[in-house]
C-alpha cells in the first residue's frame, strides 16, 4: 500500500470536534477559571468556532519566564461581516469596545472584516454581548467551517453591485453551524439537553476538515483576489445583465518552510451558475470538502489539496452527480485592476462613496492623518455607512449627494482628504505578524511602513515613483496578506529574514515566485535595486514591474 491509499489516523482536532457537543466543548467552565488567564487545551480550539483566538503578547515572553509567570494571555476577536457592511452605530460602538475591553486598536484585516486584540478572559463575555447588542456576531470569523464571505467592494463599476454583496450575506447565513452554541455560551440562551448537539446536514459533528472561504467579485475589479479562495464566485453581466457566477475552485495561500507537498494555489475556473442555483452549488462543494478532504494532516487538508489529490474532472463529475446536472461553460471574464480606488467614486443610483487608506488595517491617530478621531467624527455625522476592503482600507458609503460637501469638511478637518501616499504604498499589504500572532516568525505590520520607506526612496532613484509595485508582507509562510499574489512577496523566514518572491501581477491572477532565500533588509534591498533600475529602463509602456520581471524570465 502506498502513502496515498494506507488509511492514516485522524487528527486530533477532529477528536476535539467531535467531544465538543456542538462547539461547546468546556468552555463555560474554561472562562469561569480565573486562576488563569487561558483556556483548557480543547477549548482553544473550539472557541475558534466562535471567532475568537487564545493569544499572548510575545513581546512579554521572555521576561515573563523569566519571573517564572504565565504567559501574558489575551484573546483576538474577529467578526463575521459579510462583504464588510456596517452602519455608524456599530462603528462608533466597535471603536468604543476596541478601547474599553482591547488595546485600544480596531485592525481591518485582508477578508473585509475587523478583529480587536487584548481581551482578557474576564472580559470577553460582556464584550460578545456588547457586539450582539450592536447587531453584529463573531460566529464561523474561524474555525473549520465557512469563514467571513467577501464580495467587491466598489459600486461605481457596476449596476448590480448591490445585489452581489446581498448574495454574499446569503451565502454567509446558508452555511452557519446550526448548533445554538454561540448564543447558549455568550448570550445566555437556551440550554442544550442532554449530550446530542444539534442535527447539522452541512457540518455533522466534525465539521470541515479545515478553514474554508469564499469570494464573490465583480469584474473587472479583483479586489477580493477571488483565486486565493477555496470557492471564487466571479459575477458575469450578459447583455447588461447580471446572470451569475463563474465558479473557481481550490485556491489558496499558505505554505509550510521546508515542506515542498504545500504551495499556493489559484482557484481553477470549472463553469458558470446562474443566480438562482448558486447556493446549491456553493453548498454541494463544500459538502465535497467536507467528505474527501484530508482529516489527518491539517497542513494538507484545504480545498487545494483536495481538488489536485481527486484531479480537476473528477471533482467536476463529483460536484455534477451531487447537483444532478452539469455546471454551463465558464462565461469570458476579463480583470483590468485589483487596486482599491481610493477617494471619491459614485453609484448608479447617484449616491457618493469615499475610501480611505488605512495602512495595514490599523485603524489609528498618525501626525497629519487622525483617522481614528476621523472615522468616529465621520460615524456621529450619520452621514455614512461603512464598508471595509479586502486590501485593509475603509471606505465610506451611501453618501447622499447633498451630504458630501460636509463629508468632504470632515476629512480635510482631520487630514485625511489632503494627505498623499505613494501609489506603492498604498497597494502594500502586509499581516498582523508580532506581537499577537503565535506563529509569527519575523515582523510584517509593525515593519512595513519603514521598509516601503526605503522602497520609495529606491523609486524615487531611479524615477519611478509613480509606478505603483503591489508590495505585500508576511511573518510566517502561511499567507494572510496573500503575498504570493504581489509583485514582490516577503514571506518571513526568522527575525529580520524574508523569502523574496518576484513576478506575479498587479491583477491578482498570476502567481509569483521564489527568487531568493533568508534573505535581512539589506539583502532585499541589495536584490531589487538592480531589477528597478533594469526595470526604469527596459519597461515597455505602463509595464508593471511584475509584468517585466515575468516578461523577461527574471524569478523563472
Ligand atoms: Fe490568516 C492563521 C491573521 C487572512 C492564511 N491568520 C492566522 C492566525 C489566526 C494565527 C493563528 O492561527 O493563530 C493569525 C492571527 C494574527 C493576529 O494576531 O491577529 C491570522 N489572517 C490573519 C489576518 C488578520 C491578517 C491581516 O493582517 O489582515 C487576516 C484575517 C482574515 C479574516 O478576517 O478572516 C488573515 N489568512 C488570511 C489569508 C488571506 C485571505 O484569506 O484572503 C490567508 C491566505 C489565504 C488562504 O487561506 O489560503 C490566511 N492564516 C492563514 C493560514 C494558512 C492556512 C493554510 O491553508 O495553510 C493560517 C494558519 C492555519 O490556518 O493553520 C492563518
Ligand atoms: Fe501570523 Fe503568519 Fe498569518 Fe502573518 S501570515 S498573521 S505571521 S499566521
Amino acid at each position: 500500500m502506498n502513502q496515498e491509499t494506507k488509511p492514516q489516523p485522524p487528527s486530533p482536532t477532529e477528536g476535539v470536534k467531535e467531544r465538543s457537543r456542538g462547539l461547546r466543548g468546556t468552555l463555560e467552565q474554561s472562562l469561569r477559571d480565573q486562576l488563569t488567564g487561558q483556556l483548557a487545551a480543547d477549548d482553544q480550539s473550539v472557541i475558534k468556532f466562535h471567532g475568537i483566538y487564545q493569544q499572548d503578547d510575545r513581546d512579554r515572553r521572555e521576561a515573563r519566564e523569566r519571573k517564572k509567570l504565565e504567559r501574558d494571555y489575551s484573546f483576538m476577536i474577529r467578526l463575521r461581516l459579510p462583504a464588510g457592511e456596517i452602519t455608524p452605530a456599530q462603528w462608533l460602538g466597535i471603536a468604543h469596545i476596541a478601547q474599553a475591553s482591547g488595546n485600544g486598536v480596531v485592525k481591518i484585516t485582508t477578508r473585509q472584516t475587523v478583529q480587536i486584540h487584548g481581551v482578557i478572559k474576564s472580559k470577553m463575555k460582556p464584550t460578545m454581548q456588547s457586539f450582539a447588542a450592536l447587531g453584529v456576531d463573531t460566529i464561523s470569523a474561524c474555525g473549520d467551517v465557512n469563514r467571513n464571505v467577501l464580495a467587491g467592494a466598489h459600486p461605481s463599476i457596476s449596476p448590480f453591485h448591490a445585489e452581489v454583496q446581498r448574495f454574499a450575506a446569503a451565502i454567509s447565513e446558508h452555511l452557519l453551524p446550526k448548533t445554538r452554541a454561540y448564543s447558549e455560551i455568550w448570550l445566555d440562551g437556551e440550554k442544550l439537553s442532554g449530550d446530542e448537539p444539534e442535527e447539522d446536514p452541512l457540518y455533522g459533528k466534525h465539521y470541515l476538515p479545515r478553514k474554508f472561504k469564499i469570494a464573490l467579485v465583480i469584474p473587472p475589479i479583483n479586489d477580493t483576489d477571488v483565486l486565493a479562495n477555496d470557492i471564487g464566485l466571479i459575477a458575469v453581466e450578459e447583455k447588461g445583465k447580471f446572470t451569475g457566477f463563474n465558479v473557481a475552485v481550490g485556491g489558496g495561500m499558505g505554505t509550510t518552510h521546508g515542506s515542498p507537498d504545500t504551495y499556493p494555489r489559484l482557484a481553477t475556473t470549472i463553469g458558470f451558475v446562474p443566480k438562482d442555483k448558486t447556493l446549491e452549488v456553493v453548498w454541494q462543494i463544500t459538502a465535497i470538502q467536507r467528505d474527501f478532504g484530508n482529516r489527518s494532516d491539517r497542513k494538507l487538508a484545504r480545498l487545494k489539496y483536495t481538488v489536485d489529490r481527486m484531479g480537476i474532472e473528477r471533482f467536476k463529475e463529483e460536484l455534477h452527480t451531487r447537483l444532478g446536472y452539469a455546471l454551463a461553460p465558464a462565461r469570458d471574464v476579463a480583470f483590468t485592476a485589483r487596486a482599491d480606488l481610493l477617494g471619491w467614486q459614485q453609484d448608479q443610483e447617484e449616491r457618493w462613496y469615499y475610501t480611505l487608506f488605512v495602512e495595514n488595517g490599523r485603524v489609528v491617530d498618525a501626525p497629519g492623518y487622525a483617522l481614528k478621531t476621523g472615522l468616529c467624527a465621520l460615524a456621529q455625522s450619520g452621514l455614512c455607512g461603512f464598508r471595509f476592503t479586502a486590501s485593509q482600507n475603509i471606505m465610506l458609503t451611501y453618501i447622499a449627494p447633498e451630504n458630501r460637501a460636509k463629508i468632504q469638511a470632515l476629512l480635510e478637518q482631520h487630514g485625511l482628504a489632503q494627505a498623499e501616499f505613494s501609489p506603492t504604498r498604498q497597494e502594500a499589504i502586509a499581516c498582523v505578524a508580532l506581537n499577537t500572532c503565535p506563529l509569527a516568525l519575523a515582523e510584517a505590520q509593525r515593519y512595513m511602513p519603514s521598509f516601503i520607506t526605503k522602497i520609495e526612496a529606491l523609486l524615487e532613484k531611479h524615477d519611478l515613483r509613480d509606478a505603483p509595485i503591489s508590495i505585500r508582507m508576511t511573518g510566517c509562510p502561511n499567507g494572510c496578506a496573500r503575498p504570493h499574489l504581489a509583485e514582490i512577496g516577503l514571506v518571513g523566514r526568522s527575525l529580520g529574514h524574508y523569502n523574496l518572491h518576484l513576478g506575479g501581477d498587479a491583477l491578482g491572477l498570476r502567481l509569483n515566485r521564489l527568487y531568493a532565500e533568508n534573505l535581512d533588509e539589506s539583502g532585499i534591498l541589495a536584490a531589487l535595486e538592480p531589477l528597478l533600475a533594469a526595470y526604469a529602463k527596459e519597461r515597455r509602456g505602463g509595464e508593471r514591474f511584475g509584468d517585466y520581471i515575468e516578461r523577461k524570465g527574471i524569478a523563472a
